[in-house]
């Protein structure tokens, strides 16, 4: 295909722009940036334009047809062209008069998408159009081909066509000699050696100048015999060669090319940059949330490292408490009180759970309410640091919706000794008082009413012992009785003290549970309170990973494009190089 490389190159570019204009709409580019790339792609498109002169049936429109392989213009003994017709690509062949003598054709043939052909009646039958020709349709040509016959290449019209085309515009003129199948080697020899005289005399210039067969051409391009061979005798090969050339190495088009890839280079560096300050900034951001979430954890432990001392307080106010508790049983636990009925035994008050428990709040209640407090003061504090770091930005949002029916601060102060206080309760409840005590009291109840039982059997055995074996035995019995009855009692009262020792004890194991049930309470309160923190940070940051994952993908279809024009551009300069 003619032009090929130029083409390919032409694509691409297309391409790249296409691709830049929608990142450019995508990274929310100016309208102006994106109209400016628009326009590239549409101007990158305008078509070559060959003009093609000559006198009557020399075989115009039969070399056009052949060049590009297709018959797309109408060819014939007679003189055929009648009109100056200008052929363009369109979806279905469409003729359209627009000016008397100039006919616009729509042709559904590729090339015609790259080229726009103008061919012409012969120059000996349209006197009057020359004008027209060389106004309109050579300054805007590419290529303006005179084909000559090699019958007669003599005839005086095209060589007068000639002399009307501007200076200027003679660098794009080429030569053919059409129909070469009808002379010899020798003949064709000295026809080109004269026609290159003639040139030198009547313009001091030389064309390039192609003997050419278009029939034997268009042959080979449609038929397939014998292919090789009647391309090679149809001197089109070194025709295209020359055409190619043309197309490829045209500076101003080069020029167009170059400067389309520079702007979109630009356009692309500024792209990136911004998308790169845009990577740069949600960094920044995700760094901040890092760095928040980082000074969280360190104010959770400061927090929970100021409520040590409370929790060790409160195992010394516990131990105060349980004493009191301890000497409230002990009026009870007397051998006395030992030897009532069950159903009277009020030995021991009822509730010692509860009073335990409000013993305990009374001491431990209004550290933990400060110490509450504290909490919602570095809870306020952190909120703040928070809020001044993150610029009011989603953070505050999220947190007001946290904050419909009170301040973040106040409920987790609220919940915090809510929380304390269940703890305490649930501790003095997990004592079970009033069952450590169950088992002594029991016991001691039954050594009570024993004790009278076997002192009166012995007391009676005293007395018959008396009786039997005088009164030395008898007294030997009582007093025997009287110590058994002394041991007894002595056993009362070790079983009482034991009863309070295993309530002491019981009080005494219970203490490291306490220590462990608040400690486990605080930190879990300071870390539910500040969790609030990393509930409104995560999603911000899951947010920012997302972005950045995003970017890397834009930024990496970036790279491709800033590489693509990268390779077009150094094309384009090795290209403009061998121009
Ligand atoms: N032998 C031979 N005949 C050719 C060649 N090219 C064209 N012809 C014949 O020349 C005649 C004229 O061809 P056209 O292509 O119609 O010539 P034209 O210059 O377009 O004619 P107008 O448009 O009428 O001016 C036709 O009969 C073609 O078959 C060629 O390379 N060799
Ligand atoms: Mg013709």
């Amino acid at each position: 295909m003619i032009g090929e490389a130029y083409f390919d190159l032409r694509e691409r570019l297309g391409k790249d722009l296409f691709l830049l204009a929608q990142v450019v709409r995508e990274h929310g580019g100016t309208a102006d940036d994106v109209q400016i790339l628009e326009n590239l792609v549409a101007g990158l498109n305008d078509p070559f334009v060959f003009v093609v002169v000559g006198e009557v049936n020399v075989g115009k429109s039969t070399f056009l047809n052949a060049l590009f392989g297709a018959e797309f213009s109408r060819t014939g003994v007679m003189p055929t062209t009648d009109k100056i017709y200008f052929f363009k690509h369109g979806p279905v062949v469409q003729s359209t008069p627009i000016a008397p003598t100039v006919e616009e054709v729509r042709v559904p043939c590729d090339f015609l998408k790259n080229f726009h052909i103008v061919d012409t009646p012969g120059t000996n039958s349209i006197e009057g159009e020359h004008q027209q020709i060389t106004e309109k349709f050579v300054p805007a040509a590419d290529l303006v081909v005179f084909v000559f016959s090699a019958l007669n290449p003599w005839g005086a019209s095209a060589w007068q066509f000639l002399d009307k085309v501007h200076r200027q515009w003679m660098r794009h003129v080429i030569f053919v000699l059409q129909q070469c199948d009808l002379r010899t080697p020798e003949e064709l020899q000295v026809i080109t050696d004269y026609m290159r005289q003639l040139c030198q005399q009547r313009f001091g210039r030389e064309f390039p100048l192609f003997p050419v067969s278009a029939k034997k051409a268009f042959l080979a391009r449609s038929s397939g015999i014998d292919r090789e061979r009647l391309m090679a005798e149809s001197g089109y090969e070194a025709l295209e060669g020359h055409i190619n050339q043309v197309v490829t190495q045209q500076p101003a088009r080069l020029g167009k090319l170059g400067a389309s890839v520079r702007l979109a280079r630009q356009v692309l560096d500024q792209i990136m940059e911004r998308t790169t300050a845009t990577l740069d900034l949600i960094r920044k951001g995700r760094a901040l949330i890092d760095e928040m979430q980082g000074e969280r954890e360190v104010q959770v432990e400061r927090t929970k490292g100021k409520f040590q001392l409370a929790v060790e307080a409160s195992d010394f106010d516990f131990r105060e408490a349980a004493s009191r508790i301890v000497a409230l049983a002990d009026e009870g636990l007397t051998p006395k009180a030992a030897f009532k009925l069950k159903a009277e035994d009020t030995r021991i008050p009822k509730n010692l759970d509860h009073k335990l428990y409000q013993d305990l709040l009374a001491s431990a209640g209004e550290r933990w309410q400060q110490m509450a407090h504290i909490l919602e003061d570095d809870f306020k504090r952190f909120e703040n640091y928070m809020a001044h770091h993150w610029r009011g930005e989603l953070y505050l949002g999220d947190l007001k919706a946290h904050e419909e029916n009170e301040p973040a601060s106040q409920e987790a102060r609220r919940r915090f000794t809510a929380k304390v206080d269940s703890t305490l309760r649930r501790f003095v409840l997990g004592l079970k008082i009033d069952e450590s005590l169950e088992p002594g009291l029991l016991r001691t109840r039954t050594q009570a009413r024993r004790l009278p039982v076997v002192a009166g059997v012995l007391g009676l055995l005293a007395v018959v012992a008396g009786l039997l074996f005088g009164w030395q035995m008898g007294l030997g019995a009582l007093a025997v009785a009287s110590m058994i009855g002394l041991v007894m009692y002595a056993l009362l009262g070790r079983a009482l003290r034991n009863t309070r020792d295993h309530l002491v004890e019981h009080f005494e194991q219970a203490r490291p549970s306490l220590t462990q049930m608040l400690q486990e309470q605080v930190r879990d309160e300071t870390e539910n309170a500040f969790g609030l923190f990393t509930r409104i940070l995560q999603p911000s940051r899951e947010d920012l990973e997302l972005q950045e994952t995003r970017i890397h993908q834009q930024l990496a279809k970036l790279f491709e494009l800033k590489q693509s024009l990268q390779k077009l551009a150094q094309e384009l300069q090795a290209g403009s190089a061998s121009a």
